[in-house]
């Protein structure tokens, strides 16, 4: 099984992002699966660009994007992405959609393919605190999740794909004290054991 797992670079003022240090740190192979990486840029249009064109080069089984989720306190497997961008900041680029579809004419949402319950339930199992969430929010993480699904459910329809939240690292939080954190190796074993699981189900 071939699995590629995208992380995100620094946005928002932030020096780094978690889901960066965190692809970096994969071992290349889990289980029966072998781990392709890509870091994607944090804008609308590019990042999922990177993301397809990763896509295109690797012919992966399942796709697994991992992003930063400042303020969540577990790692959060994401059930649903909608057909919507709102921005609250600005991406990288200064581009700032508001309340306007990914695809026009697109399906409203696209449910994860990864089978969520399990890797929980194996995340938690490693001992790191982890949950299914229900809102990717309307920020470039959603984007891609939607546009990386609308993607394979066209070209690639067996092929699975979801996405993961992480939170900030704790050197992020150091001037955000009411904000909670997860250490890197902790954030990894947390990813490895979902990786794990997910490499073991058909
Ligand atoms: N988190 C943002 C975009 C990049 C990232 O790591 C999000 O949740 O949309």
């Amino acid at each position: 099984m071939e699995i590629l797992v995208t992380g995100f670079e620094p946005f928002g003022g932030e020096t780094t992002n978690p889901s960066m240090e965190l692809v970096k740190a994969l071992e290349p192979q889990i289980g029966e699966a072998h781990i392709h990486t890509a870091i994607l840029p944090v804008t609308a249009s590019g990042g999922l660009q990177a993301a397809l064109q990763a896509i295109e080069k690797i012919g992966p089984d399942a796709v697994v994007c991992v992003g930063q989720a400042g303020g969540r306190c577990a790692v959060t497997v994401e059930r649903v992405a909608v057909n919507v961008d709102d921005f609250s900041i600005p991406d990288n680029e200064g581009q700032q959609p508001r309340n306007v579809p990914i695809v026009e004419g697109g399906p409203d949402a696209y449910l994860s393919t990864l089978p969520l319950e399990k890797m929980v339930e194996g995340m938690r199992g490693a001992g790191v605190p982890a949950a299914i969430s229900n809102s990717a929010g309307t920020y470039v993480c959603n984007h891609v999740m939607y546009g990386v699904a609308h993607y394979l459910a066209q070209y690639k329809p067996t092929a699975k794909s979801g996405f993961i939240h992480i939170p900030y690292l704790p050197q992020q939080v150091l001037d955000k004290p009411d904000k909670p954190s997860m250490g890197l190796e902790l954030a990894l074993r947390g990813i490895t054991a979902g990786l794990e699981v997910l490499a073991a189900s058909k």
